[in-house]
């Protein structure tokens, strides 16, 4: 059986990882930033080292093609993810996926294989979603589900404009997105979540994503003495989003459904230890495998911001931020995924992804599925995320199996 360069991959691993670090050694790679182009700057030195074709379309997407005379009119298989970071990242998250993609073509390459298609690994625009909104942004303009232009006019959370942004760091390409449909779309992740290791997994075979919903809520209050105004008198915003984040909590706990919420980013104003808050702003990450079960957990959010805007007497507006549907992947790629790994020795369950990908969008224009390797601990965006060497290689290994079917050799 054919295996990949480990080393290689393992140093590209650590290489880009050390790309984008701050002053403290913390690792950031926001969308579109200056450290997001030193690391795609570092990605496309490997692409061309490689002997890739590569396209930077008009909204950052970056794909390296490796194609000949025979295949070039193919629609080709595509693999890939992203590597831009959240705050204070991990390693692995989206960078093992593009990397390992680079590796497999690599390795086919070396071996001249005569692929009947052409393969690319494609690194998508602003798939985490921290600074612009909504996240998968690359991919979702991609396949068509945003326009460009309304990609591009997109303002961050620091007030900057996306396609400025691209432009500034020499990422605003001029091909446009959505310039080839795959024949199929494969994207290797770590799993940032606790069942392959937890149940003592390998390899995981995803076959469905679940559904994703962002909103930015503001609460408006009164600013006031923290020690002079009765609790009753109140119009706290900060008290009244508080409860929002107990509510939820107490609400999925009560259900007993596998839905998940969190409110991962809160600003006070006037944002003082003495002044009662007169605004709250802060966002909500709701997400759950079932669509009518998140449509239910939307509208009971909806009713209790209503409740507590009567109770707390204060003005609540929301902003929708993202929705995205849950997916089914498809299940002859998944198939194929579970032969190699069973072929290969490797203990694999099918599974559901918790966290947002590229292939979701993907997964809207060509048959898509997904392969998982274990996270230690469970743990994701977060400096602590970890995958064995072993089980990065083992996921590249079926990678480069599945590709290699696709593309008629396997
Ligand atoms: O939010 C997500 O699930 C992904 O990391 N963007
Ligand atoms: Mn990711
Ligand atoms: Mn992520």
């Amino acid at each position: 059986m054919q295996i990949i360069n480990a080393d290689r991959l393992l140093t590209r691993i650590r290489d880009l990882g050390d790309i984008g670090r701050d002053p403290h050694g913390q690792l950031t790679r926001l969308a579109a930033s200056d450290n997001d182009r030193a690391g795609r700057d570092c990605l496309l030195g490997w692409l061309k080292a490689a002997g890739l074709d590569v396209v930077v379309d008009r909204i950052g997407n970056i794909f390296g093609i490796w194609r000949d005379e025979h295949n070039v009119d193919a629609a080709p298989v595509m693999l890939g993810s992203h590597i831009d970071t959240v705050i204070n990242a991990g390693v692995y998250d989206g960078c093992y996926g593009v990397l390992a993609a680079l590796e497999v073509i690599e390795t086919l390459k070396e071996r001249a294989i005569a692929a009947n298609r052409p393969i690319v690994v494609a690194a998508f625009t602003n798939e985490e979603g921290v600074r612009y909104a909504p996240d998968m942004l690359g991919s979702l303009v991609y396949v068509g589900g945003l326009s460009v232009e309304a990609a591009l006019a997109t303002v961050g959370t620091d007030g900057s404009v996306l396609g400025e942004e691209l432009e500034r760091i020499g990422y605003g390409g001029d091909v446009d997105p959505g310039f080839r449909t795959p024949h199929a779309y494969v994207e290797l992740h770590i799993e940032q979540g606790p069942v392959l290791e937890r149940e003592g997994f390998s390899i995981g075979a995803v076959e469905n994503l679940q559904g994703i919903s962002w909103q930015r809520i503001t609460i408006n209050g009164d600013a006031n003495h923290a020690g002079t105004t009765p609790m009753a008198m109140r119009r706290d915003a900060g008290l009244a989003a508080a409860r929002v984040g107990l509510f939820l909590r107490e609400h999925i706990a009560r259900s007993n459904a596998p839905s998940v919420a969190t409110i991962g980013t809160m600003r006070y104003e006037p944002d003082a230890i003495n002044v009662i808050p007169s605004r709250a702003i802060f966002t909500v990450d709701l997400r759950d495998p079932d669509e009518g079960r998140l449509q239910a957990l939307e509208a009971t959010l909806s009713d209790f911001l209503t409740r507590v805007g009567a109770e707390e007497a204060v003005e609540i507006s929301v902003e929708r931020l993202a929705r995205f549907q849950p997916v089914d992947f498809d299940q002859g790629i998944v198939a194929a995924i579970e032969a190699s790994a069973n072929a290969r020795g490797l203990k694999n369950r099918r599974m559901t992804s918790g966290a947002g990908h590229d292939a979701q969008m993907i997964a809207r224009i060509a048959p898509t599925a997904m392969i998982f390797v274990p996270s230690r601990d469970g743990i994701s965006h977060n400096p602590r995320e970890h995958t064995e060497p072993d089980d990065l290689v083992a996921g590249a290994n079926v990678l480069l199996d599945v590709v290699e079917r696709m593309v008629g050799r396997g």
